[in-house]
């Protein structure tokens, strides 16, 4: 393409003197006014960086250039997220070895592409988590936490990827797949680390109401901590002394109850089951075990189910109730057995019609018994319900419990869907768990002088499913000496969960320059909470959820002392490239570099921001980079060749420039700080027509412009303002300013006073100086009429209001 917008040389030219000037570093320990900046740090993959992830980037940049210009000093990191088993299945994938392939991606990444983007990234605290000095620090957390006692191991029924071969927690399970590889996962019984996220749950879904997020990345997290109140109540079981509860969030129904339903995996089946029926639960329990949950809970019409032969009785009235088995009674949520009240629950209605239980109506919309088609899930009023008919719904719950807790046979209860973080992969890339067991004196973390541990070099990484990581295959790394008695011990060979080392990296940025500690105090009072973090919402129950818990868990342990680690968090929308969702598979993904080489990264940049919504997303279509590559053309050839006399002084725009310029400022402005960059961009679409238009080329209106414009294309508008006989960076001047006055079209309306009587009103616009409204009252015919041949002594001037003349009283 022919060049009349040399934008290759103007963007090298501009990257090399950032770069030598410095331009985007800062002192770390004296900000006066700080703002961190923080976009979500890439995975580096092999296939490098994705148009998206560009996307992403800037218009995270733009914030912080803007905020730049607003007086702030803006810390603006980049880093890299290289463990995990992404990067891991990806070698496996390509026969590679990801402690080779991970830094040639880094490379890759760095080289080739983010430092291509513009975005005035910080390369001067950099993070990869893979590295010793960092993941030292990550294995250091973890010894915390289990200072703390908010790191523990236990034996549980897991989430398993049999692909991945590992377990996973139970928030990278995401409709019963593998976060990973889409893989269906199945449960596995293991003793595993876990970090205890429940300690927390209260105060991760009551912060949700004050910290600046998007309602849908709150309400995910809400929906996922799962808060339901309700009660549990206690049965017994007819002809044995067990009882056991159960969870129910109905109490009210309790006198509609039928059957009971234990999940197949219930401990107290084994106690229960009457031995005519035991084949039958057997046979059942292992076809439940080859489901996933999602299949457990999927087939609502087809629910299958095995009765006990037991009888529980309900604590209500005494009545006998037959207790089932089936697979959509899960055993992890509630107590793994419910109550089933078929007439009130869709499920249990289903379940009750195919195999006949009887269903008995016990809430009433209206107080009348109707027959039921399906169930009433509905409040109401109790029918059916001995002393308790004719209470509502919610009266009718709080006496029943009321009732029974006096028999110690009810309480009020809240329970939670979340459950504690698995840490624990058995897999090979990833920071080694610094624990050590030893025969003598149990579970140890390592001490801390002897960090980090390294993850050894070996060539055989496979996993191999037998439950423990590869680690376990190397006697040298497995075997060690307790810390305490100095005996023989073995170390913990599962790896962490990468989403630890994500879930911290944000308090690493700031103290890279430390080596003796994770983050410094000082300055991590200085910078932190992150005063703006970017990025996609599908991590809202991943990487969000644990940072806001090590937050919290840290402040406790009293490392920090705030509890929510992002003030404000904004998430992007996504790309689709024309109206198909971009993948491998499709092939229609973006390689950023075509774009970047061939119109440049400033063309590329504007095009990114202006295809769509920044928070919705937008299409992606190859004539819209053209186009805005046309866009910065034609600015750059009107600098150019219009005739504009760059320092006329601002009394001399017309008031039409000056009202476009200021409102375009004012617009620009507000758009900027609500991330509606394609409106902001249309903005200076206006003003630059307005300018090519009335060849307008005052200083003040090209400065504004330029500056407008820079955080979008930094290179061209650093070029253009030093060609206006700047020396300094733009990015080192003041966001202009507007008036709100001259933002405004409006009229407003002058009372003409000639020696204090109103004589003429006139209309002018808003914000115009006494001078502009002298030349309109001037060639009024009203006023002229009582001014002329006379002398005028003074005028008194009312800012949008009056203009009062006095003139002598004889003719001059
Ligand atoms: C009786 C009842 C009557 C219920 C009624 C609902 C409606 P949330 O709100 O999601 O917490 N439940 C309890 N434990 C369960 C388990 N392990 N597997 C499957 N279902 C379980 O739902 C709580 C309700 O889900 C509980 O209230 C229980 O059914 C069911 F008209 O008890 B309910
Ligand atoms: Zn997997």
């Amino acid at each position: 393409m022919e060049e009349k917008y040399p934008f290759t040389s103007i963007e090298r030219k501009w990257r090399e003197n950032w770069e030598s000037r410095g331009t985007n570093r800062l002192d770390i320990h004296k900000p006066k006014n700080p703002f961190y900046n923080l976009m979500m740090f890439p995975y580096p993959s092999a296939e490098g960086l994705h148009v998206g992830n560009v996307f992403a980037f800037v218009g995270s940049d733009i914030q912080g250039r803007f905020h730049r210009m607003r007086g702030y000093d803006v810390f603006q990191p980049m880093g890299f997220d290289a463990f995990g088993i992404h990067s891991e299945n990806f070698a496996i994938k390509k026969k590679d070895h990801p402690a080779r392939m991970v830094p040639r991606n880094i490379e890759n990444f760095r080289k080739n592409q983010l430092e291509k983007i513009g975005n005035m990234f910080n390369w001067s605290h950099v993070i990869d988590t893979t590295s010793p000095g960092y993941y030292r620090w990550t294995q250091w957390i973890f010894i915390q936490l289990f200072k703390a006692g908010l790191a523990y191991r236990a034996q549980a029924a897991l989430s398993w990827c049999s692909s991945c071969k590992t377990t996973l927690a139970a928030e990278q399970v995401i409709d019963g797949k593998c976060e990973r590889c889409d893989t269906l996962v199945t449960r596995k019984h293991m003793a595993q680390w876990f970090f205890k996220i429940t300690d927390f749950t209260e105060q991760l879904l009551n912060n949700l109401d004050v910290i600046d997020w998007p309602e849908k990345t709150k309400t995910a997290q809400r929906n996922w901590i799962g808060r339901s109140e309700g009660a549990k109540v206690r049965f017994g079981i007819r002809g044995s002394g067990e009882t056991f509860d159960i969870f129910t969030t109905r109490p009210d129904t309790l006198f509609g109850v039928t059957y009971m339903v234990f999940a197949p995996e219930h401990p107290l089946l084994d106690k229960i089951v009457s031995s005519a029926q035991r084949d039958a639960h057997v046979q059942y329990r292992i076809r439940t075990a080859q489901l996933t949950d999602v299949e457990r809970q999927a087939n609502a019409a087809n629910k299958t189910g095995v009765f006990t032969g037991a009888y529980a009785v309900n604590p209500a009235n005494n009545e006998l109730i037959p207790i089932w088995i089936s697979d959509y009674i899960l055993m992890d949520y509630g107590t793994g057995a419910i109550m089933a009240v078929p007439a009130h629950d869709q499920r249990d209605f289903e379940f009750a019609t195919k195999f006949g239980l009887e269903i008995r109506q016990v809430i009433s919309p209206d107080g009348g018994i109707h027959p039921l088609e399906f169930a009433y899930t509905g409040k109401g009023v109790l029918v059916n319900s001995d002393q308790f008919n004719h209470l509502s719904s919610e009266e009718g719950a709080r006496k029943i419990v009321k009732w029974l807790a006096e028999k110690d046979l009810a309480e009020f209860h809240i329970h939670y869907r979340l459950r504690d973080w698995c840490i624990s992969r058995q897999r090979y890339w990833g920071p080694p768990i610094p624990m050590i067991y030893c025969n003598t004196c149990g579970t140890l973390p390592v001490p801390e002088e002897d960090l980090p541990v390294l993850l050894p070099e070996i060539e055989n990484y496979m996993p191999d499913g037998s439950g423990d990581s590869p680690l376990k295959r190397l006697p040298d790394f497995y075997h060690c000496h307790c810390p305490n008695c100095g005996g023989p011990a073995v170390r913990e060979t599962d790896v962490s969960d990468n989403f630890l080392c994500s879930a911290w990296y944000f308090y690493r940025y700031p103290s890279t320059d430390f080596h003796d500690r994770a983050f410094d105090r000082a300055i991590t009072d200085k910078w932190l909470p992150v005063d703006l973090y970017v990025g996609g919402h599908e991590h809202a129950v991943l990487h969000l959820l644990y940072s806001r818990f090590l937050c919290m868990a840290l402040k406790k342990i009293g490392l920090i002392d705030f509890e929510e680690p992002f003030k404000t968090f904004v998430a992007h929308g996504l790309l689709v490239r024309n109206g198909v969702k971009m993948s491998k598979s499709k092939g229609n993904v973006i390689r950023p570099e075509d774009y970047l080489d061939r119109y440049g990264t400033d063309a590329f940049r504007v095009y990114l921001m202006f295809m769509g919504d920044y928070l919705e997303g937008g299409d992606f279509k190859d004539k819209g980079v053209q186009a805005m590559y046309r866009f910065l053309e034609r600015i750059w050839i009107a600098f150019h060749t219009m005739e504009w006399e760059p320092d006329e002084p601002d009394e001399s725009v017309d008031p039409e420039t000056r009202y476009w310029t200021h409102r375009t400022i004012k617009k620009v402005t507000e758009d900027i700080l609500r991330f509606s960059y394609n409106t902001a961009l249309s903005r200076m679409m206006e003003l630059f027509n307005h300018m090519v238009k009335h060849r307008v080329g005052n200083r003040p209106v090209l400065e504004a412009f330029t500056k407008l414009l820079s955080p979008f294309a930094p290179h061209l508008c650093e070029e253009l303002w030093e060609q206006l006989g700047n020396k300094q960076s733009i990015f080192d001047q003041p966001w202009p300013e507007y008036s709100e006055a001259f933002a405004t079209r409006e009229d407003v309306e002058y009372v003409i006073q000639i020696n204090g009587k109103v004589r003429a009103k006139i209309h002018a616009q808003r914000g115009l100086t006494e001078t502009e409204i002298k030349k309109l009252w001037q060639i009024n015919p009203m006023v002229n009429k009582w001014i002329k041949d006379r002398t005028i002594i003074k005028t008194v001037f009312v800012p949008e209001k009056l203009v009062n003349i006095v003139i002598a009283k004889g003719l001059s």
